[in-house]
């Protein structure tokens, strides 16, 4: 029998992994209506096939107070149920990946981790940046800053700092009681910016007087104002809004993505890879979006280098059509556990290029450092 002909993408095999809990220090607490944040507990996984490496990071927090999903949680799933069925196992494809964990219910954080760790090796045994990898189309991409919630005069001096360093966006941080305030501070000495406002859940229909009145403020959005698993609110209170309101909870599957566009839950989409299981439903989302001429933006949740590198490459698809959230590392932290800078310029950040892949190199001595297991 004539031998078969050589498959034209060979099947990659994960040899290996290897996952750490890293603890780096913030420069500032990120407050925002649902809690603080001091220091980024994060899973970093390391997925070892043939030479070759692919990094991804977690995004989850140490408590569910943004999903139900947390560290300890998601890398339980990765050790104990996604990992074994990989490690010593190929595939040829990261829609493998992807498809090899679609029928376990939720943990959307943890399988994102496995699935991006693989799309670097892949993209990387292809020889192709992860941009190109996704199908993006540009090398640099435009961002704004998220402003978690402080006194009134220290976020006005945060706003002000952050227009003059450029950033193509500002986006408030807001909670009951820290809101219209604020906003018609930040207006009338800023009546131009690119403003939009974050409540990650903090209100409920019957805060509908004071959410119509964000209304005046020429907001491009209001993103997340009601619970983090209700459509259905969401669809009442956009009937009742001229602001288009933006959800980022709300949107953990294609499906539910579907569905919010379906009943007009929202009219912009907050994308954020490690929220949704992965780059492949990233695209799905991002190809929804863009069927509906529904605008889509690259959410963070203040990542280390290496999950901040997926989300610049991520942001490189067409629908990306706001400012993202990965704005520069070094608002962040003192030192990254990457050896590159991922630094804006006039609220642009350039997509990191050092090699195929993700295109960032680990600081293995720093990582070392700072990881906790
Ligand atoms: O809702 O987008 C959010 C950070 C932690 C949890 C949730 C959110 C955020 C941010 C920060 O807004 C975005 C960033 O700068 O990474
Ligand atoms: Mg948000």
């Amino acid at each position: 029998m004539a031998a078969l002909p050589p498959p034209i993408r060979p099947k990659l095999r994960i040899d290996s992994a290897e996952l750490r809990l890293v603890e780096l220090k913030l420069r500032q607490p990120f407050r925002i209506s649902s809690g603080v944040m001091t220091c980024k507990r994060f899973p970093l996984l390391i997925l070892r096939s043939d030479g070759l490496e692919g990094y991804a990071e977690g995004v989850s927090d140490t408590l569910p107070d943004y999903l139900p999903e947390t560290t300890v949680s998601s890398m339980m799933m990765m050790r104990d149920v996604f990992l074994p069925q990989m490690v010593g196992h190929s595939f040829g494809s990261p829609q493998e990946i992807e498809a090899s964990t679609r029928h376990w219910r939720g943990h959307e954080m943890a399988k994102a981790c496995v699935e991006m760790a693989f799309w670097d090796l892949w993209a990387k045994s292809q020889g192709l940046p992860l941009s190109r990898a996704l199908g993006g189309i540009r090398d640099e991409v435009a961002v704004g800053v998220s402003l978690g919630i402080k006194e009134m005069s220290e976020t006005l001096r945060d706003v002000e700092q952050h227009v003059q360093q450029g950033y193509r966006r500002i986006k408030l941080k807001v909670m009951p009681g820290h809101d219209l305030r604020l906003l018609q501070a930040v207006r009338d000495r800023f009546p131009d910016i690119h403003l939009t406002v974050d409540a990650n859940c903090a209100y409920t229909l019957a805060d509908l007087p004071l959410l119509r009145r964000m209304d005046d403020f020429a907001l491009d959005y209001v993103e997340q104002p009601l619970a983090w698993d209700d459509l259905h609110d969401h669809a009442r209170l956009q009937s009742q809004m001229r602001t288009a309101i933006c959800l980022d909870e709300c949107i953990r599957t294609p499906e539910l993505c579907r569905k919010a566009l379906a009943i007009d839950a929202g009219r912009v989409i907050n994308i954020k890879v490690g929220r949704v299981g992965g780059h492949v439903n990233a695209r799905r989302i991002h190809d929804i979006c863009l069927a509906h001429d529904v605008p889509v933006w690259c959410g963070g949740m203040l990542e280390a280098g290496i999950g901040r590198a997926h989300n610049i490459h991520l942001s490189t698809l067409e629908q990306f059509k706001r400012p993202g959230d990965t704005s520069s590392s070094s608002r962040y932290f003192e030192r990254d556990i990457i050896c590159e800078p991922l630094e804006t310029a006039n609220g642009i950040m350039p997509v990191p290029a050092n090699g195929a892949g993700i295109g960032v190199t680990l600081d293995m001595d720093f990582l070392d450092e700072v990881t906790v297991a």
